[in-house]
C-alpha cells in the first residue's frame, strides 16, 4: 500500500514541477514507477493565467475541487465553464486552452502514467517516455 501526504511527501520534492510557462503547478503524486497504471496529480493553475495543452500522447481525467476558469477546445471553440465540482476527460486528445480566472485546483488522472518531471513542449504536448528513458 502506498500513503503519501503533500505536505511531508511531495513538496519541495521531485515530484512538484513547476511549468516553464509559469501557468500550473503539478503536485505529482502517484507516478509511473509506482506500477498502479496511470499517474495522478494535485495541480494549481495559477489565476490570470492561459495554458495550451495538447496531451497528444496521453488520457487525462480532470476534476476541479477549487477555484475558476475554463476550458477552450481549439478546433471547435466551444467553451465550458469550471469551478468546484467540475470534471473533463479528454478522451479524444482534445488540444485546449485552459484559463483560470480564480487559482484552479485539479486532480488529475493520466494514462499511460507519467514518469516524473513532464513539463509541455512548444506546442503543449508531453513526450511518451518509460522510466528508463526519463532516468536518462
Ligand atoms: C489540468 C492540467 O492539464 N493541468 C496542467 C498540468 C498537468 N495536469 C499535470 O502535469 O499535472
Amino acid at each position: 500500500m502506498i500513503v503519501r501526504t503533500l505536505k511531508d511527501d511531495i513538496l519541495g520534492t521531485d515530484a512538484e514541477v513547476k511549468a516553464s510557462t509559469g501557468t500550473w503547478t503539478s503536485r505529482r503524486l502517484l507516478l509511473s514507477r509506482d506500477k498502479m497504471g496511470f499517474s495522478f496529480h494535485d495541480t494549481l493553475i495559477h489565476a490570470g493565467t492561459e495554458t495550451l495543452i495538447h496531451y497528444a500522447n496521453h488520457l487525462e481525467a480532470v476534476y476541479c475541487v477549487g477555484g475558476e476558469g475554463e476550458i477552450e477546445v481549439i478546433s471547435t471553440g466551444e467553451k465550458w465553464p469550471i469551478s468546484d465540482g467540475t470534471m473533463y476527460a479528454l478522451n479524444g486528445n482534445e488540444k485546449h486552452y485552459l484559463r483560470a480566472t480564480k487559482e484552479l485546483r485539479m486532480i488529475c488522472v493520466f494514462n499511460p502514467p507519467l514518469t516524473g518531471r513532464e513539463d509541455h513542449d512548444e506546442n503543449g504536448i508531453y513526450p511518451l517516455l518509460t522510466d528508463e528513458e526519463a532516468a536518462e
